[in-house]
């Protein structure tokens, strides 16, 4: 008989606007995971600037260099599709993937410009669904007033409200809503228990289902 699979990993995603906090809860619940639960877990994020394609995104959001809304928003997509590959192996050899920003960016920000929300799903379906949407919940002022935004397309205030419209229409009972303005720690201990159990539930023999649901 074959030998038995190791339990899958789970996919779970941190969404939200600018300085909600993501990227930091992102390294400390990778941390905790690998050295207080000592699962095997990797830190992801998209755009993933180290490929080809993120190159161009890249230099886009730099302002460098200037592209059509839907062409950007198809390198996007791709800079997803280039890792599906990967992303399902892992997954199914039982490593965890806490990924910063996916498809719910890529759709909340085209749509923010303007496009139409089902053309900016479309590209996305068919890639791993995440098992866990995390959306850090903070309100475009108060995001704002923390330390500032850089000097990156997107970073501007009117059109960070725009995003969360689209993000509020994107949202669905799945996600997990945790309130971004709590103190860090409050937020980090939230996102901890709920990839747990989504940890469990994926080790128990949910299976891997593709987007868009
Ligand atoms: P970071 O600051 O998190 O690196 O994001 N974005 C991101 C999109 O417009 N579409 C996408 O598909 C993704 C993943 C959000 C860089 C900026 O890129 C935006 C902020």
């Amino acid at each position: 008989p074959p030998p038995p699979r190791p339990p899958r990993g789970s996919l779970i995603v941190l969404e939200g606007l600018d300085r909600s906090g993501k990227t930091s809860q992102c390294a400390r619940l990778v941390s905790h995971l690998q050295d207080k639960e000592g699962l095997p877990v990797e830190a992801w994020r998209f755009p993933d600037r180290t490929t080809c394609v993120g190159s161009m995104i890249a230099a886009y959001l730099a302002n460098q260099s200037q592209l059509d809304d839907r062409a950007i928003h198809l390198l996007f997509s791709a800079n997803r599709w280039e890792k599906r590959v990967l992303m399902e192996s892992k997954l199914k050899s039982g490593t965890s993937l806490v990924v910063d920003r996916y498809s719910y960016s890529g759709v909340a920000f085209s749509a923010a410009k303007g496009l139409d929300i089902e053309w900016c799903k479309a590209p996305e379906v068919g890639l791993i669904a995440p098992d866990l949407v995390l959306f850090l919940d903070v309100p475009p002022e108060k995001a704002a007033e923390r330390g500032g935004y850089g000097t990156e397309r997107y970073e501007q205030l009117e059109f960070q409200k725009e995003v969360a419209k689209h993000y509020n229409l994107l949202r669905d009972p799945t996600w997990e809503v945790v309130d971004g303005s709590l103190p860090l720690e409050a937020v980090e201990e939230q996102i901890r228990r709920l990839t747990m159990d989504s940890i469990v539930t994926c080790q128990k023999g949910k299976p891997l289902a593709n987007l868009w649901l």
